[in-house]
């Protein structure tokens, strides 16, 4: 026989391949890991027919001649299923969308697609052959998608994983259902200990990131610990997060690190913990260890793991075009319209900053037909400034929260560079 299957803890995307896969391997039986993961439980109980999945353990009766992975490449991933053929000796097939996992599955054969979700390589494919989809089947597999592209918000999204998408809407997705499998807290317990975990945050500035920090202890370890931890990290506005969760029955401190920038690597922040993952999702766990000394152990090396944050000063503008207070509008006028700027910071005699001239103060003077008036008279006298060793977070607040347009970089009053709106929309695009 022919067996599709997923990695172990299997989750909506594996569910969402599976589903796809029956189509192109119509000849396929579909095998259940024995773990599967919390945030797919709902879908997984609800859909269990439809599904239609042999459990991993009946394998060791049957004679398997070929192999179906998706979603991994990892031979330690699958290994669940291969300790029950321990024969096998056919072929392997692979669906993934892990570009840079170990690819360590011997003979295997690899369709690769960098998407954001690995459905996406299946319905692409289904769609290419004018495959007509049950809407169950569809439903499935675009929750799937939404999965493991977070909603269409991760950074590896492709045009693609909109195009399947699209499709699979065509071929009758339910979306009122899968808004339902996508909340990824179903249990009242988890509810309950997001709220607890969200109360007992610390928010900590390491080296210009924002951190948030908890150390939570619990009897027990309890499931999906990791959406709680997402969920916490989606409502607050940081960097990154860590929660230590001390087990004190099974005598551990297990971390779970997130981060929302490539600057902070959270798999080698874990990696003296014995933890791994990705760059911005990674855990570890710390057997016999639990407590505070954990607490204040991590909070030490993270101080010397985290590389600096970049600064105002790392991406600011050093040539500054200045005004002087003692210009007329006009003069600042026909200045702003030479160099094409918005705006410009004004100085006094001695070269301090005094204020800032922007085309609006400019369009003010010449309303009330003043612009031999002098420019300090016109210019905005409250100037949001910041220090050269300001973080581009705490600049945040200038371009977000006061919108202003342009954030003059100062010592004591004598102007060093200038940041501007868009200096800071391009450093969130590469950061
Ligand atoms: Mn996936």
């Amino acid at each position: 026989m022919t067996i599709l299957v997923g990695h172990t803890n299997m989750d909506l995307d594996c569910f969402g391949s599976l589903t796809l896969g029956k189509y192109l391997f119509p000849e396929a039986v579909g095998v259940k890991s024995r773990l599967i993961h919390p945030v797919a439980k709902a879908l997984y109980n609800l859909y269990k027919n439809q599904l239609n999945l042999m459990s991993s353990r009946d394998l060791k009766d049957q004679t398997v001649e070929k192999v179906i992975v998706f979603d991994t490449r990892s031979q330690n991933r699958i290994r669940e299923y291969m300790d029950m053929i321990p024969d096998f000796k056919g072929e392997i097939v692979i669906y993934d969308h892990h570009i840079n996992d170990s690819s360590d599955i011997k003979g295997a054969e690899v369709h690769s697609e960098p998407y954001g979700s690995n459905t996406t390589i299946l319905a692409l494919e289904l769609m290419e052959k004018d495959t007509a989809l049950d809407p169950v089947d569809a439903t499935i597999a675009l929750t799937g998608i939404f999965a493991d592209t977070g909603n269409f918000t991760h950074e590896n999204v492709c045009i693609e994983d909109f195009r399947a998408s699209s499709w699979l809407m065509s071929q009758g997705a339910n979306m009122k259902l899968i808004s339902q499998f996508l909340k990824p807290l179903k249990q009242d317990y988890q509810i309950s200990l997001f709220h607890q975990v969200l109360n007992r945050l610390v928010y900590k500035k390491i080296h210009g990131h924002s951190i948030i920090l908890s150390y939570f202890e619990m009897k027990d370890q309890v499931s999906g610990l990791a959406s709680i931890v997402e969920k916490v990290f989606e409502v607050e506005n940081a960097d990154a997060i860590f929660i230590l969760f001390g087990l004190e029955k099974a005598k551990k401190t297990l971390i779970i690190g997130r981060s929302q920038k490539e600057r902070i690597d959270v798999s080698s922040i874990l990696a003296p913990f014995g933890g791994g993952g990705h760059t911005r999702a990674a855990s570890a766990q710390l057997k016999g260890e639990w407590g505070d000394d954990v607490y204040n152990r991590f909070t030490t090396s993270l101080r010397q793991s985290l590389r600096p944050a970049i600064t105002a000063g790392d991406i600011m503008t050093r040539d500054v075009l200045v005004m002087h207070h003692e210009w007329s509008v006009l003069e600042a006028s026909l200045f702003l319209e030479k160099v094409g700027h918005t705006g410009a910071p004004v100085l006094n005699d001695r070269d301090e900053i005094v204020g800032f001239m922007t085309l609006r103060d400019i369009s003010k003077a010449r309303r009330s037909k003043q612009m031999k008036a002098p420019v300090k008279s016109y210019m905005t006298q409250k100037v949001y400034s910041c220090n050269k060793s300001d973080s581009i977070k705490d600049l945040e607040l200038f371009f977000v929260k006061y919108n202003v347009g342009h954030v003059p970089v100062v010592k004591d009053k004598t102007i060093l560079g200038i940041l501007t709106r868009t200096d800071y929309l391009n450093h969130l695009e590469l950061r």
